[in-house]
């Protein structure tokens, strides 16, 4: 008896890091829309997601080297990628965008944004500049809330933008720059995000900001607040392994997990 129960205690623990593992890994029902750009070619980015939201390429942005094989390169002037026919998560929904981001120069670049020009109604999320270096900023017209990291360094850096569940104002927003958790700043405004007046678009600027300049891979919006393992787990092992669909690959994928995080 006292051998069996043994066993089982042994079996248990044995198992352990497999139930820590699936417990980690991301529902695919969350992600809204996600490109890797590992087509290399053609005018259309080819949506991860089962939502089918193809990313329409816009003023020549080209494919070159990402952060996990293939991403695209912005020039900076009139580059853009946009979401057709989705316009985002609105109101005070909870919300994750994450990406690899290296840049050109130090500019407002323009990284992911919808909703109309209004105030609460906006969704930005741009570079703040000071001086040199600048850092990420996600905006909501008469509302702010920016990190402070370096992200204009030239090096890849990945950024991560939670809106938790529950939360009302732009200052309840996390920024996280390589997995680490930045400080806050900004004005607070409450949340109000237009959910159907303006498409998806990645490297477009409104206003007196700038287009995106550098290389950009492995985006995804979710419809959560990613938690900081989650983050993590994106950044360390790519989208494709997190979020893969095919049950033959979601064991390697595990597999995988298991292998980075123990
Ligand atoms: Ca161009
Ligand atoms: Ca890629």
């Amino acid at each position: 008896m006292k051998n069996r129960v043994c066993q089982l205690v042994i079996i248990n623990i044995l198992l352990l890091p497999f139930c820590l593992s699936f417990s980690a890994a991301i529902d695919l029902g969350t992600v809204e829309v996600s490109y890797l750009f590992e087509e290399g070619k053609g005018k259309l980015a080819k949506d991860a997601s089962p939502n089918k939201r193809n990313g329409s390429l816009e003023g020549g942005v080209k494919y070159g080297p990402g952060k996990f094989g293939q991403g695209l390169i912005y020039d900076g002037k009139d580059d853009n990628l946009i979401v057709r026919n989705y316009h985002g998560i609105s109101g005070k929904n909870p919300r994750t965008i994450l990406y690899w981001f290296k840049s050109a120069s130090t500019r407002e670049h323009s990284w992911v944004k919808w909703g109309v020009v209004e105030p609460t109604r906006k969704y930005y999320v741009r570079a703040h500049v000071a001086g040199a270096i600048c850092w990420l900023r996600v905006e909501n017209a008469g509302g702010n809330n920016w990190g402070g990291d370096d992200v204009c360094d030239g090096n890849w850096h990945h950024h991560a933008i939670v809106f938790p569940k529950g939360s009302k104002d732009v200052e309840d927003h996390q920024i996280y720059v390589d997995g680490k958790l930045n400080g806050k700043n900004g004005a607070a405004n409450p949340m109000d995000t237009d959910g159907e007046g303006q498409e998806v678009v990645m490297g477009d600027f409104l206003a007196h900001h700038a287009f995106m300049h550098g290389s950009f891979d492995e985006v995804a919006i979710f419809s959560i607040a990613l938690t900081k393992k989650q983050i993590e787990l994106v950044m360390n092992n790519g989208l494709a392994s997190v979020l893969s669909i095919d049950p033959k690959d979601k064991l390697s994928t595990n597999w995988g997990l298991i292998k980075s995080t123990y």
